[in-house]
């Protein structure tokens, strides 16, 4: 359970919206490559741009609109305690600073959230003022030169650090172990509890007191007595004395899903409600606490493992979704083992939190699917961390193999190329980002060079000026994607049946903009990376049909039975 207290020691932080994409537990970025302060900075930058605008948009004092952010926060997470903290403590000096005419990036480097270091470029997201930078800045120093919120700053890596940050960093921490049913998860991996890695990552446990059962089991005795695999459907029909489990399962052959996969596939998502201060109001942060204690993922709504209606209104139904409609007796089986991070070089360190027992277990669907962090990193000169063809090639298969002593025999493992993401620069470069909206300052090319400076990007390689850059990462993912399909065409396992598919970002495009969509409005707007959650659907029902027309194997059958099934189990107790 290590993984949800990383992000939750940011939480006060949250403000701070720390794009945490690449700089996960996952990975092994270590603080001397890394630019420790980056992600303060980027946070610094962004809140003080939500004040600086929520002023101009209400037409009010810096004060005012500082209070009114806080007073949009929810009290969750102790969220909106942080926020009045953090402006008791920066306020004055923010006030100062802005009603001069300072803009955000001149606020964060006066308060020290921001550094040049020496012989670094000076990193900053908005046109740099007029007047030279040295002088602007030295300006700036004097109008809030005996602060005394500066000597805090300075040593803000970890915001919990802070001396007046660190009881309620505490308390937080307290709160969120108080209210989770916190268990052992190795002996026992399904929750009934939705985030920290509970129902919204994999299917929801039906009897916290019986470890025997779970989600994707063959069923035990029939489930006469008890629902042993969560499926909703068990008992006995009083009209024959036959199992319902026997009578509308047997034989139809129930699997799962299991997406082995990245933030892509976890959805990533931070909603540009949070950072647009002309949409802001008290509604924007409702799912704030859920997204930070999911890691700012949303499996519940991704194209695989969704379970919940889409937000965006798109009809299109997750992979997990279908499934359980060609066959209801495979209801709640799905497991979202993705992390924040994850690629095939680091697949190894969490891939023992999928949950399925060769012997006991139903046979699943595997989709592995690193689809950009073996190309994808923040570093200054992102080409040597790449990963080769030939490393790609021993860890998938490593990870194969640790898949086919793993699984029931009868799954099958879908490998998933990596796309070709130059139409991340080549659609958002010159439309503006979300705190460059209102003033018509900031575009996708100068966010992206703002990361790419701090060192912070999810994927300096893609999102960048560079052309060649972009031409040799795309370069590279092809070679690691066709690594991919040659595994598929030549291995054979035990356990499982393997193939590849493209990951097909092209042909979606295309549907969107058959649909009257435009190719930008497929990505996230805030991070300027990730699939949204239209792309996510748009591109597992692409996936659907190309599995349906070439392997349909793979999927199964129709239940006959499903009609019944709804007859006499309703919504098999929901998700
Ligand atoms: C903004 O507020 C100031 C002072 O309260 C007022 O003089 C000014 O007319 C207002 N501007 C707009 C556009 O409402
Ligand atoms: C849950 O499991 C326990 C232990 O096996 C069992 O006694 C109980 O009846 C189960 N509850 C339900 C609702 O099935
Ligand atoms: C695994 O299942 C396949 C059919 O799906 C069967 O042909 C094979 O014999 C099985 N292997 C083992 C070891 O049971
Ligand atoms: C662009 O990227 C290539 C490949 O990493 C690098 O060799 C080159 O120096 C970069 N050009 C600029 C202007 O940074
Ligand atoms: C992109 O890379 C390929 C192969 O590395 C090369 O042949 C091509 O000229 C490059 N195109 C551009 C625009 O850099
Ligand atoms: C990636 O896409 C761009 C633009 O569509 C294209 O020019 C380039 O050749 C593609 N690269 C690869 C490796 O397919
Ligand atoms: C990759 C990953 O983090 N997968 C998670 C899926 O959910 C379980 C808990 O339900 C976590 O333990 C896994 O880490």
């Amino acid at each position: 359970m290590k993984s949800p207290w990383n992000i939750l020691l940011v939480t006060p932080l949250f403000l701070l919206l720390p794009l945490r994409t690449s700089a996960s537990p996952a990975s092994d970025d270590s603080p001397s490559t890394r630019n420790p302060n980056g992600h303060t900075c980027l946070a610094c930058v962004a809140v003080v741009s939500v004040i600086e605008q929520l002023a101009q948009v209400h037409n009010s004092t810096v004060e005012t609109s500082m209070e009114r952010l806080c007073s949009y926060l929810p009290e969750k997470l102790f969220l909106k305690t942080t926020c009045y903290l953090v402006i008791e403590m920066f306020g004055p000096d923010i006030i100062k600073l802005l009603s001069t005419d300072m803009n955000a990036d001149v606020v964060c480097h006066t308060l020290k959230f921001c550094k040049q270091d020496p012989g670094q470029p000076l990193c900053h997201l908005y046109p740099l003022p007029k007047e030279a930078w040295k002088f602007t800045l030295e300006k700036a120093r004097q109008i809030v030169k005996k602060s005394p919120a500066l000597k805090y700053s300075r040593s803000s890596a970890d915001i919990c650090s802070l001396p007046f940050l660190a009881k309620i960093c505490q308390k937080i921490k307290l709160a969120i172990k108080n209210s989770v049913p916190f268990k052992d998860v190795d002996s026992d991996k399904y929750s009934v509890f939705p985030t920290l890695r509970g129902y919204h990552w994999r299917g929801r446990d039906c009897n916290d007191s019986n470890k025997m059962a779970y989600p994707g089991r063959r069923p035990d005795n029939w489930d006469v007595h008890e629902d042993s695999n969560c499926n909703g459907i068990w008992g006995v029909d009083p009209k024959d004395g036959i199992p319902y489990e026997k009578k509308f399962c047997e034989g139809s052959q129930p699997r799962g899903i299991i997406l082995l996969g990245d933030s892509a596939g976890a959805h990533f998502h931070i909603s540009p409600e949070w950072i647009t201060a002309s949409q802001m109001s008290l509604k924007s942060f409702v799912n704030l606490p859920t997204a930070l204690t999911n890691e700012l993922n949303w499996p519940q709504i991704s194209g695989a493992t969704g379970f919940l209606d889409s937000i965006s209104g798109i009809k299109e139904k997750s992979i997990y979704l279908r499934l359980r409609k060609r066959n209801h007796c495979n209801h709640r089986d799905y497991q979202n083992i993705s992390r924040n991070g994850a690629s095939s070089q680091n697949l190894d360190r969490f891939i023992e939190s999928l949950s399925r027992d060769p012997l006991l277990d139903h046979p699943a669907i595997i989709i592995y699917a690193m689809i950009g962090n073996d190309v994808c990193n923040g570093k200054a000169d992102p080409v040597p961390e790449m990963t080769t063809p030939k490393k790609l090639y021993s860890s998938v298969m490593k990870t194969l193999k640790y898949l086919n002593s793993h699984l029931p025999n009868g799954s099958h493992v879908i490998l998933y190329g990596l796309p070709n993401g130059t139409f991340l620069w080549d659609n958002l470069h010159n439309r503006y980002y979300p705190l460059g909206q209102l003033n018509k300052d900031v575009t996708y090319a100068h966010f992206y060079s703002f990361l790419n400076c701090l060192q912070v990007s999810p994927c300096h390689s893609w999102m960048s000026s560079n052309k060649t850059l972009r031409n040799l990462t795309s370069e590279r993912a092809k070679q690691l994607s066709n690594t991919l399909k040659n595994i598929a065409t030549s291995q054979k396992f035990t356990n499982f049946d393997l193939f590849y598919a493209d990951f097909d970002f092209q042909e979606v495009t295309e549907e969107w903009q058959k649909r009257g969509g435009e190719p930008w409005q497929l990505i996230e707007p805030v991070d300027g990376f990730h699939p949204n959650e239209v792309a996510l659907l748009l591109l597992a029902d692409r996936l659907w049909k190309k599995v349906e027309l070439h392997w349909p194997q793979v999927l199964g059958k129709e239940n006959p039975f499903n009609p019944q099934i709804e007859q006499v189990f309703g919504d098999q107790g929901g998700h």
